[in-house]
């Protein structure tokens, strides 16, 4: 027993010998560098500095057919891991700060050039979110469709028509004022599959535009108002991430 445990023996004292001639080996001026540092763990800032704590943020549950990405005010905050299926539900914790503008690309599976899947197949979309704030998606959503086919539902000779998508689409400033609101969908139209029953979406309802079928990529919008809403923290990300976009470096 002894012998096999020997050698390691011999190591740990030899790593522990090294640990304490290192602490005591510090000279005078790298010794009071390391009380110092010692002092300030945990700080982190100067008297009066108030962080945002996980008990500010709140849960949000988007479900999508078939995929989405996910903005609030104008950053990047959600983005479907699967882009087609099996259909997820994407939940996610939420530094919510108001005026919340929430800004969503949804795509039904669709082929761009003829709007079908499975080579034939019309297929529908769908989307629903709940955030924990009581924010839900219904008909007060602004929605836009930017590709829609089969034209006419011709699927023996499909046509399909593409619109440009805005270059800030997802930006709190962007103008939606003249589209046209969601269309609300019944659960048992979009037919969510098990996943969606895991998740909280009471009092949430599945949107899209007009047309569940045709239409196969939507730009939702909505902008959740709060006005005597203030921070409870007081600080602010230094730092820019809106740059470490691929699509958007260089801009
Ligand atoms: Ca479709
Ligand atoms: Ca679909």
């Amino acid at each position: 027993m002894l012998k096999s445990f020997g050698p390691f023996l011999i190591g740990l004292a030899a790593c522990a010998l090294t640990l304490a001639s290192r602490s005591t080996d510090l000279p005078a001026q790298d010794k009071k560098t390391e009380e110092k540092k010692a002092d300030k763990k945990g700080k982190g800032g100067p008297p009066g500095l108030i962080k945002p704590a996980m008990a500010d943020t709140v849960k949000g549950n988007v479900y999508a057919d078939n995929w989405f990405v996910l903005y609030i005010n104008g950053k990047l905050t959600a983005l479907d891991p699967i882009d087609f299926i099996p259909h997820n539900v994407v939940s996610v914790d939420i530094l919510p700060e108001y005026p919340m503008t929430i800004a969503v690309m949804a795509k039904d599976n669709a082929d761009p050039t003829t709007g079908l899947e499975y080579g034939t197949n019309i297929g529908d979309g769908g989307f629903i979110l709940k955030f924990g704030d009581g924010t839900v998606t219904n008909a007060k959503w602004k929605a836009k469709c930017f590709f829609t086919g089969p034209l006419d539902k011709d699927v023996k000779n499909p046509k399909v028509k593409h619109d440009p998508i805005p270059d800030n689409w997802w930006a709190v400033d962007f103008d939606d004022s003249k589209w046209d609101t969601a269309t609300e969908y019944a659960e048992e139209r979009v037919n969510p599959k098990e996943s969606f029953y895991k998740f909280d979406f009471k009092d949430a309802k599945f949107i899209w535009t007009a047309d569940l079928d045709l239409d196969n990529t939507v730009i939702f919008r909505h902008r959740v108002e709060k006005p005597n809403w203030k921070p409870r923290w007081n600080t602010k990300p230094n730092h820019d991430i809106s740059g470490a976009l691929p699509w958007r470096a260089g801009k």
